[in-house]
Order: C-alpha cells, then structure tokens, then sequence
C-alpha cells in the first residue's frame, strides 16, 4: 500500500515555551510515524483562543488550506483535540480527512491491537468516538439535503439508524468485554488467594516496560521503538534473590492527554495491572522530556486511583542520559529508585534485590505447629517459604515466611519460637 502523505498542523498558545512547543511537536511526530503516515509539509500557528468552529482562525484555516493544496496530500493531521463541528469545518475547508491528535492515538492502538480482548476494546473506543461525529454528520447531511426527501430528512433517518446501531454495538462489546473480564477475575481471584506477591510494570509508552518483563522473565512480549506497542496485560512469574516467587506483568503505557475514551474501553486491561500489590514505574531517562512523562505517568496513576501502589521507580535508559538536571530529578523523586540499562545490562541485579525489599516488607516470619498430614504444609510452601522443618510426634515444627495478609488464617497453629 502506498504510503500516506499528510499536513502537520500544530499550535502554539501566545507566549508558550519554545521547549514546550519543541516536545509537543517531536511527539505528534513519533505518534505520526508509528503509523507509517509521512509529513510532507507542517504549519504551525499561533493562537489567542480557540475558534469554537475551525480551532484555529478561519484566516489560518484558510492559509492552510492554500499551502497544503501545493503538496497533495491525503489528510490534515491537527495536535489538537476538535469537537466534531471543528473536525467538520475544518475537513470542508481542506476536502481531505481531519484527524486530531485522539483520532491519532486511536489508529495505533488499532493498529497495534491484536488479542481479542484489545480488539474489543478498540472497537469500542471507536464507536465512542463516531458517535458524536455522525451527529455532527448528520446535521450537514439535512442542510445539505433539499426537497421533499431532504425535508422529510432520508438521510436523518438512516444516520439514526447507523447511530442506533453504533450504541447496540457499544452494548454488544461491552457484555463480551465483560465476559472476558470474568475469566480474568476468576485468574485473578486464584492468583490473590495464592497470596503471591504481584508487581506491575506501568509507566510512559516506549520506557522500555516489556524490554524488563522481557529480561526478567525470559518472555518474549513484543518491545520496540514504536509507541504503544503493549496494549495487552501480560503476566509472567518471576524468583528473586531472597527465593521469593513473585508475579509480574506488563502493560499497555500512558501519553500526555491519553484520550478517556481509551482509558474507559482499556480499563479492564488497565485493572488488572492496577490490582497488583505493587506498582514500579518505568521512566525512560533518556527521554526528552523525561521529568514530563513521569509527571504524566504519576497524574494518570493518580487519576486511575494507583498511586498509593507505587513502591518503586526503575529509571531506565542511562546508558543514553542526555540531560544531567532531568536526571536528578528523576532520582531525587519521593520514591525508592533503582538505576538500570537494559541495554548494556547495568543496575539489573539493584532492582531485583529491590523487588526483595519490598516483597520482604510485606513478610512476616512465624513459627508454626501443623498437624502431620494437614494440606497447610503444601499450602504454605505454595505462599511463602518453609525453614527449618522438625517433625514432633504428630505434628511438624517449622518457621514460616508468610505474607502479611495471610498471618491471620495460620495465627491458631503459631507457637513461640
Ligand atoms: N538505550 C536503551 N534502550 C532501551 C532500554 N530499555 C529498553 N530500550 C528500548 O526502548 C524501546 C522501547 O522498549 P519497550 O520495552 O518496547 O517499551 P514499552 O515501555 O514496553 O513501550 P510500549 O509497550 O510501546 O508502551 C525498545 O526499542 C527497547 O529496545 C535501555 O535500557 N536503554
Ligand atoms: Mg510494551
């Protein structure tokens, strides 16, 4: 297929930032080229406030549209969230597609779907996003349509129709979403009475999550350098230096203003690494804008309700640190950090004795009489660790490393040590 050629267009508020407006553009352009689309030219404007019809001025919408005509292009890419009736104007104006920056995101989440689940999932988030748009269709179809056909409004009809359709289909993905949700709650359940200890991986797209399930692990989820290649919660089981067996998974990254929309149709993905019993964020030290995502990736967790969960922040990347003041921002954050580079190796070993840290806060060691012959024994060897078996006529002595949310169900058989 041939590649797709398109118009820039961002913006830039009076006054604003030049180094705002720098990372602003560098990732709209990387979101771009995740879709294999080329900018052939950009326009950039700046603007008071934004028209309520066409976002920028009808004047700059007009330069635009003279400037883009030169290039031939396919579509008109705009960094900025349009209300339907801008999306509308703005596409009359060019007479090529309009897509603004959630239009953007939703094609590679489409793009990079492949599990049943995220499909789902995607196609729900689209079907939220036509809604409203066939509406604003559907108004310039009426005006458009005159006579006697136009005023008993065929073309109104069939747009309720199609936007009727839209909503059983919402409800159709919803009740198949909701069942797949089942089965993960039903994994998930097992998992929790297990009592293993889980971790999830969360942080801004492209810091290099599923590289460290990936190296931890020994799985093979997908990790490059395209945005959003994870969309999908993978989990995998993991041993650390202390023998504590624990649970990691891998998720799909956040952005700066990740549309709602996706957050609503991904939040039974999102659950299920936000249910874990602690959060690592990944932050890419390497990053332009480094100190921003991990900003973004704190607000979002905030916003998901998560943060509390955070027990650990993995500043990766630093074998390609290019800003030194970034970095100490990173490492002075109110977190316990770890240093890694999953490219040359470095700090791997910090952050798994990290991961022991934190999974032995959340220990508690007892010592325990268990009747010979009772399922406890293999039910706590499964939960934790068992030191120091002695057996005692009919029963058997041991010392017991036991999470703490479970001391409780074995506090009957607790001796003095
Ligand atoms: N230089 C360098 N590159 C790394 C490091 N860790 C990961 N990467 C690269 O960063 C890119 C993104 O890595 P991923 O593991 O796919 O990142 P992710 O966080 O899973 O990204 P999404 O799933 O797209 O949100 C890949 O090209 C990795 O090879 C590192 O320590 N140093
Ligand atoms: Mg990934």
């Amino acid at each position: 297929m041939a590649e797709e050629k398109a118009m820039l267009i961002t913006t830039r508020t009076v006054g604003e930032n030049e180094r705002n407006v720098f990372l602003r553009e560098a990732e709209i352009r990387s979101l771009i080229n995740t879709l294999d689309i080329k900018i052939v030219c950009h326009q950039s404007f700046t603007i008071k406030e934004e028209n309520t019809n066409t976002f920028i001025g009808p004047g700059q919408a007009e330069a635009a549209a003279e400037y883009m005509r030169a290039f031939d292009v396919d579509e008109v890419i705009i960094d900025v969230f349009l209300s339907p009736r801008q999306e509308k104007n703005l596409e009359k104006m060019f007479s090529v597609p309009v897509s603004d920056r959630e239009a953007v995101i939703l094609a590679i989440f489409y793009k990079n779907a492949h599990s049943r689940e995220a499909r789902l999932q995607i196609e729900k988030a689209e079907a939220i996003y036509l809604k409203p748009r066939l509406i604003s269709r559907e108004a310039n179809l009426s005006q458009q349509r005159g006579g006697v056909r136009g005023a008993k409004g065929e073309g109104e009809r069939k747009l309720e129709l199609e936007r009727r359709r839209i909503e059983q289909r919402i409800k159709i993905l919803d009740k198949e979403i909701a069942e797949i949700q089942k089965i993960r709650d039903t994994q998930r359940s097992s998992r929790e009475k297990s009592g293993i200890f889980s971790f999830a991986l969360t942080g801004y797209t492209n810091a290099g999550k599923s590289t460290i399930l990936n190296a931890l692990t020994g799985s093979d989820v997908l990790s490059e350098d395209k945005l959003f290649a994870t969309l999908d919660t993978t989990t995998r089981s993991l041993k650390l230096p202390n023998g504590q067996k624990v649970l990691l998974s891998d998720t799909v990254g956040f952005i700066s203003d990740l549309p709602h929309l996706l957050i609503e149709a991904f939040s039974s993905t999102l659950n299920e690494a936000l249910n874990s019993d602690g959060i690592i964020i990944v932050a890419d030290a390497s990053h332009p804008d480094a100190v921003g995502c991990l900003n973004t990736t704190i607000d979002t967790l905030t916003t998901l309700g998560a943060i509390d969960k955070v027990r650990l922040l993995v500043i990766n990347k630093c074998d390609e640190i290019h800003d030194d003041i970034s970095f100490s921002i990173l490492k002075g954050q109110n977190f316990k950090t770890v240093e890694t580079s999953f490219k040359d190796g470095s700090g791997i070993d910090i952050l798994l004795k990290a991961l022991a840290e934190i999974t032995d806060e959340d220990y508690s060691y007892m010592s325990l009489e268990i009747p010979i012959g009772s399922e406890i024994i293999s039910e706590l060897s499964r939960n934790g660790e068992l030191r120091g078996m002695e057996y005692k006529d009919n029963t058997i002595v041991v010392n017991a490393r036991i999470p703490k949310g479970m001391t409780s169900k074995y506090s009957k058989y607790s001796i003095k040590a």
